[in-house]
């Protein structure tokens, strides 16, 4: 069922990962594959936990917030690629994040990933011990990735540092969650700091995602669209339709770049 898959695509949310079936059919032009009524099949349907879906060798995978929920679908989709026996599989995360000193709306290719105290490993407890695992990044497909972005792009694609979290609120250096011990001057310091250390985004699961694709010995990469800025504020406020939108902007990049990979130019194959 699944020994065409070459290319798996992350995202937080199930009901995004569905949308970006739609794009991905409607891009690859593939109209074979399976649907349950009006929408795409969900092949962890037995679950609630994760949502899954095919279309032609693209698998949509959804993996909630955090690594710690990421990593147990990225354990059961590397187990699914290698008993299909799927051949060089690239892994993409495609998500959202907060900016540090970027337009809203700009998309983030991470070209490092680190900690919240700058650590570019993802660190686990196993068997009561501290493992480290370097979050590796594939140089070429993020410059690959960084060509799929248009000149007439209404919206800038950037490489840089991100910072993957553990916490939204807190971990982030929010003033507006429910706990908050340090002043407006301290959250401005840290953010300031992080940008003159090349960070230029926030999010939560890039720091496990790439350093679990080197660990795998798969190819990876993280794409992901800024909500808002963060050096002006902590609250998300753009309107769901805009939302919607710009979700997509990192979605088209990786599209363009399997595109490029299959040979399909204009939905011909
Ligand atoms: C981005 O958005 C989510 C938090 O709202 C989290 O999964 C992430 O990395
Ligand atoms: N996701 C995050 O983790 N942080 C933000 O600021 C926005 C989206």
């Amino acid at each position: 069922m699944f020994g065409d898959v070459k290319f798996v695509c992350f995202g937080g949310q199930p009901s995004r990962m569905e949308a970006f079936c739609g794009l991905v059919a409607r891009e690859l032009n593939i109209n074979d594959h399976e649907m349950d009524g009006d929408k795409h099949k969900n092949y962890a349907s037995g679950t609630d936990r994760y949502a899954l879906h095919k279309v032609g060798p693209v698998l949509s995978v959804s993996h909630g917030i955090g690594i710690p929920s990421l990593s147990v679908v990225f354990n059961e989709i590397v187990k699914l690629v290698y008993y299909a026996g799927c051949k060089d599989v690239v892994f993409f995360r495609i998500g959202t994040c907060g900016g540090i000193g970027l337009e809203p709306g700009t998309v983030v290719l991470t070209q490092k990933a680190v900690d919240g105290e700058m650590n570019p490993e993802y660190t686990m407890s196993i068997l009561g011990k501290k493992v480290r695992r370097p979050a590796v990044i594939d140089n070429s497909i993020v410059s690959e990735l960084n060509a799929c972005a248009n000149e007439d792009d209404d919206f800038q694609t950037v490489r840089g540092t991100t910072l993957c979290a553990d916490d939204f609120y807190e971990g982030q250096a929010r003033l507006d969650g429910a706990f908050c011990d340090y002043e407006e001057e301290d959250k401005m310091k840290y953010l300031s700091d992080l940008r003159e250390h090349g960070v230029c985004n926030i999010e939560m699961e890039s720091l496990g995602f790439l350093a679990m694709c080197h660990h795998a010995g798969v190819k990876g990469a993280v794409a992901c669209v800024t909500l808002l800025d963060r050096l002006k504020g902590d609250f998300v406020s753009c309107d769901i339709k805009m939302l919607k939108r710009w979700q997509e902007r990192p979605q088209n990049i990786v599209i363009r770049y399997i595109k490029k990979k299959l040979g399909i130019i204009n939905g011909v194959h």
